[in-house]
C-alpha cells in the first residue's frame, strides 16, 4: 500500500511520516528527494520560493514501480498528485501554523498564501480529486504520536477508507 502524506507546508507531514517509518517499519520517501534522484526538479520558482517538480514524469516513474506487499509513505505537499492508494491530509490551525512558517524564514507573502490555503481546505480539495480514499486529521492539538494513532486503525493498520475529520478555520479568514 502506498500512502500520500500531504498538507500545507509546516502542518507536520515529515514529523508524522518519520514517526510512522520508525514505529511501524514502513518505508518513507520524501517527494522532493525522489524528484531530485530522478532529475525531475526542473526549475526554481522565484515567486513561489520553491523547486518546481515535474509531477507528471515523477508519477510515471512511480507508477512503474508500484508498491505492493509493503507500506510505503510518500511525504510531501505534492504527494497526492502521485500514484497512491490512499491520501492522508494533515491539517493545522492557521494560528499555530503561522509561527512555524515564520520560523522557516518564509516571506510575508508566502506565509500569508500558505495560511490562506490551509484555511480554505485547498490541499483537501486537491486530494479529493485524486480518485482514491482520503483520510483527514487535525494535528493542532495532537502530539505526533497521537496524530499517527488517528491515522491507523485499532490493529495499527494504515487507514485506507475515506474518513474526514472536520476542521473549520473560516473565522481566521475573517479576522
Ligand atoms: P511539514 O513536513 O508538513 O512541512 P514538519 O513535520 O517539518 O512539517 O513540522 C513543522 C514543525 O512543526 C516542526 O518544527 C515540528 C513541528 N511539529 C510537527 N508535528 C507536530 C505536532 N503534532 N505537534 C507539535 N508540533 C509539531
Amino acid at each position: 500500500m502506498r500512502i500520500a502524506v500531504t498538507g500545507t507546508p509546516g502542518v507536520g507531514k515529515t514529523t508524522l511520516s518519520r514517526l510512522a517509518a520508525q514505529h511501524y517499519g514502513w518505508e518513507r520517501a520524501d517527494v522532493r528527494e525522489l524528484a531530485q534522484a530522478h532529475s525531475l526538479v526542473v526549475a526554481y520558482d522565484e515567486a513561489d520560493e520553491a523547486d518546481v517538480v515535474d509531477v507528471e514524469a515523477l508519477a510515471a516513474v512511480l507508477a512503474a514501480e508500484r508498491a505492493s506487499d509493503h507500506v510505503e509513505v510518500l511525504d510531501g505537499h505534492l504527494s497526492h498528485l502521485l500514484p497512491v492508494d490512499v491520501v492522508w491530509v494533515v491539517r493545522c490551525d492557521p494560528r499555530v501554523l503561522e509561527g512555524r512558517l515564520r520560523e522557516r524564514g518564509y516571506s510575508e507573502a508566502k506565509v500569508r498564501e500558505n495560511l490562506e490555503a490551509e484555511a480554505v481546505d485547498l490541499v483537501l480539495q486537491e486530494a479529493q480529486g485524486a480518485g482514491v480514499p482520503v483520510v483527514q486529521r487535525d494535528s493542532t492539538r495532537r502530539s505526533p504520536e497521537e496524530l499517527l494513532s488517528a491515522f491507523v486503525d485499532a490493529e495499527g493498520k494504515p487507514r485506507n477508507t475515506t474518513d474526514l475529520e472536520p476542521v473549520d478555520w473560516s473565522d481566521w479568514l475573517l479576522e
